[in-house]
């Protein structure tokens, strides 16, 4: 007997994953930490690739039966070792989050002082922030940007740095519009002797395809999830150039805190790097940073207030509190009218994290359904036509007309993996 699909095995999830589909396909996705990924990427993550346990690296399993999951694991290293220019790869960590855990367990021992970006001012969470177990269990420093220009303090970094001794020292982060000077950040670390580690999690795609400077030759270690621009499945790679290092995160992953691999996103992994190491994709890359220029001098034009002033690249952080909008009615009534963006905290937010002052957006999404500058100027005006209506307490209309606008945009561009 033939085995039955999803659809007749269980119609609910297989309707809502449907149902899914076609909001991504209707809604313009700017939330700058998400992608479309591309039709290859999704096949390869729905693979009997899920069946296998793995524990270990290629050659040195704790399993039998690695014929084919070695040599996928062994491409997918291959790939993110030449793409980036660094000499190891991890490419086991589950999620972003994971990958830090695991710096964490290879450098450094519960009380230990580490220091990171505060998460108001665009860090991360387990940058050492304080309700994260990073910032539980270890001593962390935080970090944050300048009040006059919403830019790194490096002043700030290395004054800190000296009077703490950090053992780590993470540079990355989560809303950061601007470039990240990595070689300012080693020059601070070595200083100190802290591990510097470049988390690239949301500009990993802009480093390979040559829109940000790399970190590579100035991070001891770094750190970035595969699914944002990078545009591959849900995981995170840990790579570094140095030896002890490579073998000391190895033994954080696994056995430190993982167990098996999950295989099927190794090899879309490998895929996403194949794809990435294309010259369409540097193309794409560059046109990520020329969209969020476009979008952030649409706004900048319309009278929105953009932390740092601007971007340098894939991501905009719009202080909403000159427009009389708080960022959460305003990422709702956006949603309503088929903009998907996040509310987010700003520098010296005096509003409350679950209810801030702050929208952030982004262009990686966009820019993989193949939009441009002109469609950025167009979805800058739709945001403001529904904040301005927002804060005049009459939105409804306006929302109801962009959506139905929104839906004839999103209509000529394919969506990647879904419009095959
Ligand atoms: N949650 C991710 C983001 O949206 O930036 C970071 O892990």
């Amino acid at each position: 007997m033939a085995e039955r699909s999803l659809a007749t095995v269980d119609p609910e999830i297989f309707e809502l994953i449907k149902a899914e589909e076609r909001r991504q396909a209707d809604t313009v996705k700017l939330i700058p930490s998400e992608n479309y990924v591309s039709r290859a990427v999704l096949e390869a993550t729905g693979t009997v690739l899920t069946n296998k346990y793995s524990e270990g690296y290629p050659g040195r399993r704790y399993y039998e039966g690695q014929q084919v999951i070695d040599q996928i694991e062994t491409l997918a290293i291959e790939r993110a070792k030449a793409l980036f220019g660094v000499r190891h790869a991890n490419v086991q960590p589950y999620s972003g989050s994971p990958a830090n855990l695991a710096v964490y367990a290879a450098f450094a021992n519960p009380g230990d002082t580490v220091m990171g970006m505060g998460l108001p001012f665009g860090g991360h969470l387990t940058h050492g922030w304080t309700v994260s177990v990073t910032g539980r269990w270890f001593n962390a420093v935080r970090y944050g940007v300048r009040r006059d220009t919403g830019r790194i303090d490096m002043d700030e970094v290395r004054e800190l740095a000296l009077r703490h001794r950090p053992k780590l020292i993470f540079a990355g982060g989560t809303a950061i519009p601007r470039i990240i000077d990595f070689k300012a950040f080693a020059e601070i670390a070595q200083e100190v002797g802290a591990v510097l580690v470049a988390d690239i999690a949301h500009i990993a795609g802009l480093v390979v395809g040559g829109a940000h400077p790399s970190p590579v030759g100035h991070a001891d270690v770094i750190s970035t999830t595969t699914h944002k621009t990078l545009r591959g499945p849900r995981g995170a790679m840990l790579l570094t150039d140095s030896d002890e290092h490579a073998a000391a995160l190895n033994k954080a992953v696994f056995p430190g805190l993982q167990g098996g691999p999950h295989n099927h996103t190794t090899a879309a992994i490998a895929v996403a790097l194949k794809e990435a190491a294309t010259p369409e994709f540097k193309a794409y890359a560059h046109q990520i940073v020329a969209n969020a220029q476009a979008l952030a001098d649409e706004l900048l034009a319309r009278g929105f207030d953009l932390v740092s002033g601007g971007t340098d690249n894939h991501l905009i952080l719009i202080d909403l509190t000159s427009k009389g909008v708080a960022g959460k009615p305003a990422a709702q009534a956006l949603d309503r009218a088929g903009l998907e963006a996040n509310y987010n905290t700003v520098p010296f937010d005096p509003r409350k994290p679950f209810d801030p002052s702050g929208l952030r957006i982004g262009t990686p999404s966009v820019t993989s359904r193949g939009m441009r500058e002109p469609e950025m100027r167009q979805i800058a005006a739709w945001m403001d036509e529904v904040i301005t209506a927002l804060a005049k307490g009459d939105a409804e209309e306006t929302i109801a007309r962009v959506h139905a606008e929104v839906s004839e945009l999103t209509a000529k561009f394919p969506t990647p993996g879904l419009d095959a």
